[in-house]
């Protein structure tokens, strides 16, 4: 890798222990408080990363640039060498704060006193997520059904570290001693940990199959691309820099997501024809082909949809409204809406629970943002699914995939609570226990699962229930080497 002292044009300087596009050298207090907080990284990493495979040659990529064209570099690292690095898009002089009270004014290079709370409140939010998906993933290597797949998990792994990297170096950088505390905090909770949990529910349930990380990966990385979307949007001109950067990762995350569940369903179809199977609705026939029904894979997308859903917050959110006043989260595609950007006056329709109903309100839209934003996330899964769907049609089986209603399943806004079905209907308890193992994967369906999670490490085999990918990775084969593995 070539080293350069220069960060113009978007290039990376590798000459330093911290990657960097933003002259970090010159910046001895922060370049001393990452360097500071690296070995805990590297520790954190070491016992709660890819479990069993530190030592392993993976083929990554890593960040040299952040120009569109050609920023990434393809080469085998071990996973504890991967140069996390700071890397933000560039800076725009005439950039602006564009929505809320503040709308017009020249973008904050620092942070405004007033929104220096919240604004730190986001900026840890979105931090822990990182660390905590590596945690949620780290027993999946053992079980990967290929080294495509096994790479795949890895680069994604690496990325949310780097993510975690880029919220810390925020926090030093912008937030002084509270900013330092935080950063250790992010590696000191744990996923799933009875006592420091990680902050958002959906960062603690685990991620046992992968199945569940395809999914994790389409609606959960689904909600990362939201976020970080209305994140880009801030006057707070670092914070949108940042995560403009990482926005170009998280595409990466969505496609394992949406083609590892499209690979897993057209291979369920395949083996269906081939064994002139017509009825999806047949499981046990299906399961013993060994590969995963339909309607198991249904369930699993219920899942992982509604507690994707739970990570927009309420729906209500006096919270969300301030954000957006104040100039620090703005919605999906600020620039392209044309509104006053104040939302002063605006109404938004909001899905409500009412006098014991579900029912569409008219609410002040400065307070519905998360409702927005999910809308609009919904609207991107939907697209998913019926790019899932095209490929059951294509194989001549009557299924079709659906997204549950935002209703069902939830634990965080209008509809905690309350017992509602896939299509909307609500229920009493005694009906739901009665039909809840349909729409959600049962502990039968998770071990039916699990038994098919036998690792495929051969170069270019793939496990029974998956099928090969149309294409591999930086062009080379299905059968390339991904990773080397030397199990520590
Ligand atoms: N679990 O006003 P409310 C990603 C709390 S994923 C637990 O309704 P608000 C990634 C809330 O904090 C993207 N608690 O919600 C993906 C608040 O507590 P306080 C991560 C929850 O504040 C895959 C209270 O309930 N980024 O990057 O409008 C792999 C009332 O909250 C939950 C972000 O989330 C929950 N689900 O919105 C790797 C962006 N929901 O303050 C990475 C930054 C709410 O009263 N975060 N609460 O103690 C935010 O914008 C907001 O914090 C939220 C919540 C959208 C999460
Ligand atoms: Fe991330
Ligand atoms: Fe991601």
């Amino acid at each position: 890798m070539t080293a350069t002292s220069t960060t113009s044009a978007g290039a990376v300087d590798y000459s330093t222990k911290i990657p960097n596009n933003i002259n970090l050298a010159d910046d001895s207090r922060v370049l001393k408080a990452l360097e500071q907080w690296h070995p805990g990284y590297i520790d954190w990493w070491m016992t709660m990363g890819p479990e069993g495979f530190q030592t392993s040659d993976v083929y990554l990529r890593t960040a040299i640039s952040i120009d569109p064209k050609g920023w990434a570099k393809f080469d085998y690292v071990k996973m504890p060498e991967y140069r996390w690095g700071i890397l933000l898009a560039p800076q725009d002089e005439n950039r602006l704060v564009n929505f809320g009270a503040s709308r017009g004014e020249k973008a904050w290079q620092e942070v405004p006193g007033e929104h220096r709370a919240s604004l730190r409140r986001l900026v840890v939010v979105q931090g822990d997520t990182e660390p905590a998906s590596v945690e949620q993933q780290r027993h999946l290597g053992t079980t990967a059904p290929s080294l495509y797949d096994m790479r795949n998990l890895f680069q994604v792994n690496v990325e949310e570290g780097r993510h975690l990297w880029a919220m810390v170096y925020l926090l030093h950088k912008y937030f002084g001693k509270d900013g330092r505390e935080e950063a250790d905090g992010l590696l000191q909770r744990r996923s799933g940990d009875a006592d420091k949990p990680r902050m958002l529910g959906a960062f603690n349930e685990t991620t046992p199959d992968w199945l569940s990380f395809f999914m994790f990966t389409f609606f959960t990385d689904r909600d990362g691309k939201m976020q970080l979307e209305s994140l880009a949007q801030s006057g707070f001109d670092p914070m949108s820099r940042t995560c403009r950067f990482m926005l170009t990762e998280e595409a990466h995350h969505m496609f394992v997501g949406e083609t590892g569940v499209s690979r897993a369903i057209e291979r369920t179809c395949e083996a269906m024809k081939a064994a002139g199977i017509e009825d999806p609705y047949d499981i046990a026939k299906v399961r013993a082909l060994g590969v995963i029904d339909l309607p198991t894979i249904q369930k699993k997308a219920n899942l992982h949809f509604s507690l994707s859903l739970d990570l927009f917050g309420s729906e209500i959110s006096t919270n969300a409204a301030n954000f957006y006043n104040g100039g620090l989260k703005g919605r999906y595609m600020e620039t392209k809406i044309e509104d006053d950007h104040a939302l002063t006056t605006a109404k938004y329709p909001v899905l409500k629970f009412v006098d014991g109903q579900i029912r569409m309100v008219e609410e002040p839209a400065l307070t519905a943002l998360n409702m927005r934003l999910r809308d609009d996330y919904v609207k991107d899964c939907q697209g998913g699914v019926n790019r899932w769907n095209k490929v059951i049609e294509k194989a001549g089986i009557k299924f079709a995939l659906t997204l549950p209603s935002v209703a069902f399943h939830r634990h965080i806004g209008e509809f905690k609570g309350v017992k509602v079905s896939p299509d909307g209907k609500l229920l009493n308890e005694t009906e739901w226990a009665k039909m809840r193992d349909q729409w959600i994967p049962s502990s039968d369906d998770g071990a039916f699962i699990e038994s098919l999670m036998q690792p495929c490490w051969e170069r270019g085999k793939y496990a029974g229930w998956i099928s090969a990918p149309k294409v591999g990775i930086d062009n080379k084969g299905g059968d390339f080497e991904y990773v080397k593995i030397h199990r520590a």
